[in-house]
This record gives structure tokens, sequence and C-alpha cells, in this order.
């Protein structure tokens, strides 16, 4: 309930009355007591000077949330962050035409003062003809962009201008597996080898769906050469459970001894009803690196996002949520790992981000979070040339840092950004 504050003064000074009135016997004091308790508690208005503890008196819904954050103020939020976006020297597109592509990029590591970073190269002789049309692919004519792929890598000096060096993962012959298309790499290092986990297809995607789990290589150095280490790695669900077609987006973390690695899986489709399905990201813990790998019994354990991005951050795992969810666009931070709680809500988070955390692999128990990091844009091309490109984000996600410019909550763009959301008039009853 809440009084004016002349109202309040006069409700007030009827309670104290009224304890007076009642004091005679122990009983009425404690009541009284009770009484006063309750006012100062219904009726305290919220302070001009923000507290810095969730205030002991009855708030909505909202301010009582706002003191379950990180920090009541976002601008003081360690997991709130704006997100900037570099375009990359070194790459080429081949004119922007769609026969060259490159996604999902890895989390970019540091070794011997030289970034690398791992990603899905297409390079195709025309560009895809879409998920819809994946019965018409061949050897030559890839289905979507992920489709006829080959895992690259490149190295940097500064994280903006890199060096593209060559194949790291090539598919293999048919039918091993993966021969039609291998894509979305992330690297792990774990005592003293490197480790890449990656997405192998042995079908267009699209035929049925964007069906295939994830294999292993692992090398002596960054640069390879990567010998095939298992495929599989992260196995699918039983038929009727949520990941059964898919373990998409292998993410590795070292956390508590072991390799805690995220995936997604697309589910609640049939056969792949893409207005219909949902995306969850599941856990699967293992103490060696070419598994087994035991999924967490309670995946998911996240069930907003699309690909991931996980990060060891303090004692516990955050993450940046995109696109898929009703938890879409924010931060999430978990003590374990396993429950995740929103932290922020962000604007332009990266899409299928990858930090760099030169903690992701130490398992320090004291993540500090990151300031960069490499991420893509899926829309590059003109409809019918779609392609891909790599970019890097900075940001402040950082125990570390506190740069006020990221740290702004207004995100401005041209009318243009706007408009180029257009309508589509026959989808909507009120346009003609
Ligand atoms: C991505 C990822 C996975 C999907 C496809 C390629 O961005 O979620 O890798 O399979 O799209």
């Amino acid at each position: 309930m809440q009084l004016k504050p002349l109202y309040k003064h006069y409700f007030l000074s009827f309670l104290l009355a009224g304890s007076f009135i009642a004091c005679s016997d122990s009983k009425s004091v404690k009541t009284s007591a009770a009484s006063e308790e309750t006012a100062s508690k219904e009726h305290q208005v919220f302070p001009h000077k923000l507290p810095a503890e969730k205030p002991n008196f009855p708030l909505s819904a909202s301010a009582e949330r706002m003191f379950d954050y990180p920090a009541p103020r976002v601008q003081d939020n360690e997991l709130y962050s704006l997100f900037k976006y570099t375009e990359l020297k070194g790459f080429d597109y081949n004119g922007g035409d769609g026969t060259v592509s490159r996604r999902d990029p890895s989390r970019p590591i540091l070794v011997d003062g030289k970034y690398y970073m791992y990603y899905t190269k297409r390079d195709t002789k025309v560009p895809p003809i879409g998920w819809n049309r994946a019965k018409e692919a061949t050897d030559k004519i890839p289905s979507t962009d992920w489709d006829l792929c080959d895992i690259w890598y490149a190295t940097s000096e500064d994280g903006t201008t890199w060096k593209e060096e060559g194949i790291a993962i090539k598919r293999p012959e048919k039918p091993n597996p993966g021969w039609r298309s291998v894509a979305t790499p992330d690297i792990l290092i774990w005592k003293g080898k490197y480790y890449l986990y990656y997405q192998a297809f042995d079908e267009p995607s699209g035929l049925r769906g964007d069906w295939c789990p994830v294999s292993v290589s692992y090398a002596d150095s960054p640069a390879g050469p990567w010998t095939h280490g298992g495929d599989a790695v992260i196995p699918f669900g039983e038929k009727g459970e949520w990941d059964q077609d898919a373990t998409h987006d292998p993410q590795p973390i070292v956390y508590n001894g072991k390799i805690y690695l995220y995936y997604k899986a697309a589910y609640n489709k049939w056969t792949d009803i893409r207005d219909k399905y949902a995306v969850g990201h599941g856990l699967a813990i293992a103490e060696d690196p070419l598994g087994p790998f035991e999924k967490h019994p309670l995946n998911p354990v996240m069930t907003s996002g699309h690909e991931t991005t996980y990060f060891p951050f303090k004692d516990g795992i955050a993450n940046i949520t995109i696109k898929d969810g009703n938890e879409r666009e924010t931060v999430q931070y978990s003590k374990d790992g396993v429950n995740f709680e929103i932290a922020s809500v962000i604007s332009l988070p990266p899409i299928a981000g990858g930090p760099y955390a030169p903690d992701m692999f130490t398992d320090s128990g004291n993540g500090r979070g990151f300031t960069w990091g490499m991420s893509h844009f899926i829309n590059a091309g003109e409809p019918k040339k779609q392609y891909s490109i790599i970019a890097r984000f900075d940001c402040d996600l950082s125990l570390d840092h506190d740069i006020q410019e990221y740290k702004k909550t207004g995100v401005w763009h041209k009318p243009e950004v706007y408009f180029a959301q257009a309508p589509n008039k026959s989808g909507h009853p009120e346009r003609r």
C-alpha cells in the first residue's frame, strides 16, 4: 500500500497512540511492536539515493529484482556491456559473390605471441541454394552456408588483421563421419595439447534438419598437424529426448578439474518445422578430452540462446545468450556451470561469439571475463549469394577493466538501420 506523506504521518501517529493504550500487557506490547514494524514496512518511500542493498520494506516486483542483479545500476554491473564491431583485415571473400564464406569462429587463443582462430570456411563454385532445396544439393552445390565446408585457421598479432594459414581439418573421404562437411569448430587446450571439436555432417544440412554430431581431433601445436580423435563424442539423446538429432556448437571450458563442454540442439521439430523449433544448450562433462562425455542430468541447462558463448567468471560460469528463447539477448551467470540466472539484458550481442579469455582453460576458480573476441554476420551477401563474414567485437565483460564507454546503455542507429527491417506486407493484417 502506498500512502501520500501527509496521510502517512496521521496513520503512524494513530498506530503509536494505539500502542500506548495497549501497552499494559506484554502480549499487547509485542503486537504493537509488530504493528510498528508493519507500518514502517508498508510506508517507506523508495529513497532518492539508490540503496546499495535491497531495502527492508515492501517493494514492487521490479524494484525487488533490481537488487538480485550483480549491481542494482546496470552501469555498475560487471556482466553488462555494450558491444562494438570491427571489420577484419586479411580475408578475401571473392568480391562477395557468395562462393566464399567464413563463419562460426572459435575463441581465439594466444600462443607464443600469436592469436590463433579456427573457423568454418566454404569455398564452392556456386553459392548455397538454401535449406529448403537441400534435395538438389550435389557434391558441388551446397545446400546451406555451412555445407561442403572445411575447418581453416588464421593467425594474428592484434586480433584485427588476420593471416589465413590454411586448412586445419579437411572433410574426410566418404563414408567417414564428416565427409559432407565439417563446421563450427572450437578449441581446447589441455595438458599441453590442442583439441578441436567440430560438427561432422554426413548429409547436406536441410535434408532432414540440421543433423550432425561432434567429432574431435588433436595436435601438439595450434598449427597442427591434427590427428583424428573420435566421432560422436557427445552422443545424441535417445529418440524422444530433446537432443535426439544434433549436438552442435561444441564449446569446452576447463572447470573444477574437468572438461565442461557446452553444446546446442534444436528440438520440438519433426521433421524440422523451422517455425516450431526450440533451442536448448546441454552440458557434457569429461575427464579426458577424447571422452567419454557424460551429459548433465539437468540438461538442457539453458533453454534460451543459439550458438554457445560460455566463459569462466568468478568461481562460476557465465554466458552470452542470443537470438532464441524468452531470455535471448541476456548475459547469464551460474555458480556451478549448471543453474543459470539472468545477470543483464544486452543489445547487439555478438553472434556465434568466441571471446578471448586467457583463463578459459586454466581452471583458476576466479574467471576474469574478457574485453574482445570474434563473431560472425551471416547475411553479408545479397539474396541468392549468401555468405558470412567473421568480425571482431569489443566489450567490457571483464573484472579487470571498467571501460565507461562500454557501460553506456543507449544504442543509437541511423533510421536506415530500422527501415532496413521493412515489414513484409503479406504477413500483416493492417498493412495493405
Ligand atoms: C550455426 C551453428 C551451427 C549450425 C549452423 C552451423 O551458426 O548454430 O553451425 O549447425 O549454424
